[in-house]
């Protein structure tokens, strides 16, 4: 007894020591959360990957000792006028509540690894992750129960999990799956919105009016056929918005289905419970914060605080808060977006009739005529009959309105997709002359992506934008694919999107003073958007790399001007606190120079060692730039050409065609993500 007292007495560092890995994901809820810890922690104590961990979190603690001493400093008057701020802000948003819509978020259940187990049945029922030894994009829910999970270091899976298996990642794979679940959620909402390959948000108001049937007989139905369909079992969740139901989804994971009923009152019960962290957009950094800060776990919490909230907090990161703790998230469909272009898109049966083609086109063009207004930005928006989204723009010298230039350019567009089978055709005008410029703050304007995703695989509004939420958080809206428009071209759209809240907000979150590491939405941003230095290296890249790919891709540009529209001057992560370069010191670690090598090849494959991560996963992105942070501070400390950090384990996918030259290109700055976890003694592997 004494002796297991005094080693219970025994300290325990690691039980300070949160990393993404240690955050649950569905079906981890029984797992011995200290065990993966510690053995995260030894794993990678000495590396510079803990060295970065442990310097985010001293950015955190002293953050949250800022705040505190802020918060410390509000008089009584402060506080009382604050909390007036806090409940007329409540009542506003309280006012913007919309209980007309239902809406659905599918996610397929342990994809990747589902998606390997169909087609090798040995699989089934032993513990196995998808990925390397570098990085597992997935694991069964066998292999969940040890405790690994995605993102996570193949070899700390194996610590903890021997006797798992490993089967390396085939995304083609994963794309004809998506595309079967696809077709399934198409019959429901012909906009649904794809968030990732495996999850879809769907409007379902009208189908179940028009079947009178509910919410709950669609989320069975639907996911009865995406399992005939494809043979995977996915789970749903039903509620008034779509960051509710992204939350309802994960509740009955796997094969499951959780219904929010679209009743205040049982959104307020529902929320009222539910801890943050479980809404897309606060992640790690936030969470701790809120916590360490105001003590806010749940998220009516975020209520009950709103006073100090107000007071320390830009407006829009107290009324994102707020909305969190009224259960607040998008419900907006397509329409009601993007007014600052105009667009019109038809859908119809699939077809490859090249006439027919060009006379929606023509149909499209008197349509934009209508609206009497000229832009110089034509975007031309395709989907396929495999449901891919394609999008080519183009940016003119002179304005045009009428229906015969937009139909001359427009079929310019269209006429380098030939053949093409296609079931969707969009024209949008943007940058029109009274533009001045981005409206700041009009989210409806922020990007030329914006508008593509409207009304198919992505649809954004501010609303959405206001989200911190990557999943419905950090990104959202961004999509990996809406890099599309200018560079990319030839991609199905899963943005993410998020949520219902953008996360501009959160500047204040992370007011400079903090931490981390470059982190992926900043990758991702500078990947699809910007016009800054390290965008345009890679768009160039990125163009490079596709006229390999694809010669008809440089009809589709979009001019230097354009490119201001498109980017998005914001932070588009909720986490920032992640991400700012400090200004105490850290320029080392976390400046973009240092990581502007990073990014996401066609916006999911990582540009140093060709993991794939798509982009809604926000937090594993930046414990992914994270690490290559660490290897290459790693490589810095041994010199370069360190024979210790000759890569191994390097992954390339497989249809990393095209990428030589980037490859060259990085070839001597690249080594495995796992280098990084090499410690001054020998390793532990
Ligand atoms: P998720 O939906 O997060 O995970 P999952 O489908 O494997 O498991 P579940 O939904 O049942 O919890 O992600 C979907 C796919 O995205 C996943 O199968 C693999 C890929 N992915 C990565 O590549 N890297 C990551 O870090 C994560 C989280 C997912
Ligand atoms: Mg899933």
């Amino acid at each position: 007894m004494e002796e297991s007292e005094s080693a219970s007495d025994k300290p325990r560092p690691w039980q300070s020591y949160h990393t993404v890995y240690t955050n649950a994901k569905a079906g981890m809820d029984g797992v011995d959360k200290e065990k993966v810890q510690r053995v995260v922690y030894e794993m990678s104590k000495g590396s510079k990957y803990f060295e970065n961990e442990e310097r985010k979190e001293a950015f955190i603690r002293q953050k949250i000792e800022h705040m505190r001493a802020r918060a410390a400093k509000l008089s009584a008057a402060d506080l009382s006028h604050y909390q007036k701020v806090a409940d007329k802000r409540i009542l506003e948003l309280e006012s913007t509540r919309d209980l007309s819509r239902i809406w659905l978020h599918v996610d397929m259940d342990a994809f990747y690894a589902a998606v390997e187990t169909l087609s090798n049945p040995s699989l089934k029922g032993k513990p196995m992750a998808v990925g390397s030894m570098s990085m597992i994009s997935t694991a069964n829910y066998e292999a969940r129960k040890f405790g690994v999970r995605a993102a996570m270091p193949g070899f700390i899976a194996r610590k903890l999990c021997p006797d798992l298996i490993f089967v390396p990642t085939d995304f083609k794979k994963y794309t004809y799956y998506s595309d079967l679940t696809r077709k399934v959620f198409w019959d429901y909402d012909p906009n649904f919105m794809a968030a990732s390959l495996d999850e879809a948000y769907l409007d379902i108001t009208k189908v179940c009016e028009g079947r009178s049937i509910t919410g709950a007989e669609i989320a069975e139905e639907l996911r009865s056929r995406v399992h005939e369909e494809t043979g995977l079992t996915c789970s749903a969740g039903v509620a008034p918005n779509r960051l509710l139901a992204k939350v309802c989804s994960d509740i009955n994971k796997p094969n499951g289905q959780f219904v929010l009923p679209n009743d205040h009152m049982a959104v307020m019960t529902f929320i009222s419970s539910l801890p943050i962290r479980k809404i897309g957009g606060i992640g790690k950094v936030t969470e701790n914060i809120l916590k360490g800060v105001f003590g806010i776990s749940t998220c009516e919490e975020m209520l009950q605080k709103g006073s100090f909230l107000c007071a320390l907090f830009s407006h829009s990161s107290a009324d994102f808060f707020l909305s969190v703790g009224l259960g607040l998230g998008g419900t907006d469909t397509p329409e009601a977006r993007f007014r600052k272009s105009i667009s019109s898109e038809r859908t119809f049966s699939a077809t490859e009739d090249a006439a027919l083609l060009y006379q929606k086109l023509e149909m499209l063009s008197a349509d934009m005529q209508k609206e009497g207004l000229s832009g110089r930005t034509l975007t031309l928006k395709l989907k396929t009959a495999s449901f891919e989204v394609r999008t080519r723009a183009v940016t003119l010298q002179k304005y045009i309105s009428s229906s015969d230039d937009i139909l001359k350019h427009a079929s310019n567009l269209l006429k380098a997709e030939l053949p093409i089978s296609l079931r969707l055709i969009g024209l949008r005008v943007s940058h029109f002359n009274e533009d001045k410029g981005v409206v700041p703050g009009d989210p409806t304007q922020k990007t030329l992506t914006t508008f593509l995703i409207s009304g198919d695989a992505s649809r954004r509004t501010g609303d959405d934008q206001r989200s911190l939420g990557s999943d419905l958080s950090d990104l959202h809206f961004i999509s990996e694919k809406e890099t599309a428009i200018s560079l990319d071209n030839n991609e199905t759209c899963h943005h993410e999107f998020g949520d219902p809240f953008e996360r501009k907000h959160l500047s204040d979150i992370d007011d400079k003073n903090c931490i981390s590491s470059i982190n992926a939405c900043e990758m991702e941003k500078i990947d699809e958007l910007s016009s800054n230095k390290t965008a345009a290296m890679v768009n160039t890249a990125d163009v490079k790399e596709r006229t390999t790919k694809s010669p008809k891709r440089d009809l589709s540009r979009v001019s230097e001007d354009d490119s201001s529209i498109q980017r998005e001057p914001e932070d588009s992560n909720p986490d920032r606190l992640n991400k700012e370069p400090s200004t105490s010191g850290n320029e080392e670690f976390f400046s973009l120079n240092q990581m502007e090598m990073l990014f996401w090849v066609d916006g999911y494959k990582c540009s140093l060692c060709g993991a794939e991560l798509p982009s809604s996963f926000v937090e594993e992105r930046q414990e992914h730039s994270d690490f290559h942070l660490a290897e290459r501070l790693q490589k810095e400390e041994s010199g370069t050409g360190s024979s210790s950090l000759i890569p191994r384990l390097r992954i390339v996918p497989k249809d990393y065609s095209g990428s030589q030259n980037r490859r060259k290109k990085h070839k001597s700055a690249h080594l495995p993500i796992d280098s990084f976890f090499t410690k001054k003694s020998s390793r532990q592997l």
